[in-house]
């Protein structure tokens, strides 16, 4: 097994460290973090091109069907009723608005589609209309996701049995972070709709939030329990905190941009197949940074120009982007 000082060791000639997913230590994911930030994103960049097409860029678009209301108390959060945000809540939409809604996401070159609905937990009756919603929009021929809360494991086998690709279901931050941020629920709680939605035959789309106050070594364990998932998740959104007035973590120091760079770049390294999403926060990103960030192993955006009630860069400029870079779709 690699060791803490053969990680930090040069690197300039030195093949990629590889090693299996689980069999990270935290220690070897702070030494990977401390590394030169050349040396971090050459390695990252290396272990991306042994796995992935390195021009290749997959699109999701999100979409929020039930907005606002919901009685958790995540501190990032504007949807949280217990916070005073600007946000107007929204009942569950109807399946019409959705699949118009999933058909320009198509048109303008998205290959996933992300539902999202701001609950604690759904109730089967609304799950009932969820399922209709799933149908549909894979009858367009995009991919499937859906980001609902909570879920027992008669629920995601009823997801799974209507078409349901992906379970959006993120671990947000490291564990010794979550109290700080979340009370109305425990860790072990997303960890448990993790595993039915594994065990439902869902493919898994988790990551999380930085930005949030929290340590190096906190986004170190963040990447840590993440790379614990066995398999790893498919999909992996690396959120930059979007910061919202009402908001408690509204005024959080900002993190320095090449920070997330670095923790994008370890999060490729440790998780080589799977999709590591460049995902909240890309709006105010300037083009290069983002190119930093493709560069260190990013492969997925969100695309459109709305996340759930936050903005999102223009499909104009993302178009751009990709044509100066020589990127594509896949
Ligand atoms: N209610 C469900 C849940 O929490 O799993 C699904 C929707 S929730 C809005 C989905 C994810 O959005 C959260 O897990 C969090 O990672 C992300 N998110 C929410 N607010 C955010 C913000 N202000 N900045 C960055 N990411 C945010
Ligand atoms: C994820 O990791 N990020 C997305 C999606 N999964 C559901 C949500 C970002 C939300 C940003 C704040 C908002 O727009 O409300
Ligand atoms: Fe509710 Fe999800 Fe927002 Fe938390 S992140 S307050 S669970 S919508």
């Amino acid at each position: 097994m690699t060791t803490h000082s053969t990680v930090s060791a040069s690197l300039v000639t030195a093949p990629p460290i590889t090693k299996k997913t689980t069999q990270w230590s935290l220690a070897d994911i702070e030494a990977l973090f401390q590394l030169p930030f050349i040396d971090l994103v050459w390695q990252a960049q290396s272990v991306h091109r042994a796995h992935f097409d390195p021009n290749g860029i997959q699109l999701s678009t999100l979409l929020s069907v039930k907005t606002g209301g919901c009685p958790e108390d995540c501190g990032y959060c504007p949807q949280s009723l217990r916070h005073p945000t600007a946000v107007a809540e929204q009942a569950l939409m109807p399946v019409e608005d959705v699949i118009a809604a999933a058909q320009a996401a198509k048109a303008a070159g998205a290959s996933r589609f992300c539902m999202g609905a701001a609950w604690r937990s759904p109730k089967d009756r609304d799950l009932d209309k969820v399922l209709d919603m799933v149908i549909a929009v894979r009858s367009l021929g995009l991919e499937t996701c859906a980001t609902l809360g909570m879920l027992k494991p008669h629920q995601a086998e009823r997801l799974k049995a209507a078409g349901l690709d992906y379970y959006n279901h993120n671990l947000d931050s490291s564990r010794e972070f979550y109290g700080d941020i979340i009370h109305t629920r425990e860790f072990q709680d997303r960890l448990d709709t993790l595993d039915a939605v594994r065990d439902s035959g869902m493919k898994v789309c988790c990551g999380g939030i930085i930005g949030m106050g929290e340590t190096r070594r906190m986004r170190a364990g963040l990447l840590w329990e993440l790379a614990q998932l066995d398999p790893a998740p498919e999909s992996v959104p690396i959120n930059l905190l979007v910061q919202v007035e009402g908001t408690p973590l509204h005024g959080t120091e900002a993190l320095d941009p090449l920070e997330f760079v670095r923790t994008i770049a370890c999060a490729r390294i440790l998780m080589p197949t799977s999709r590591v999403r460049l995902s909240a926060g890309r709006e105010s990103f300037s083009d290069e940074l983002q190119t930093l960030c493709f560069m260190a192993g990013a492969n997925s955006i969100f695309y459109g120009e709305r996340l759930l009630t936050t903005g999102n860069p223009e499909v104009d400029r993302d178009q751009r982007l990709f044509q100066r870079l020589g990127l594509h779709a896949e």
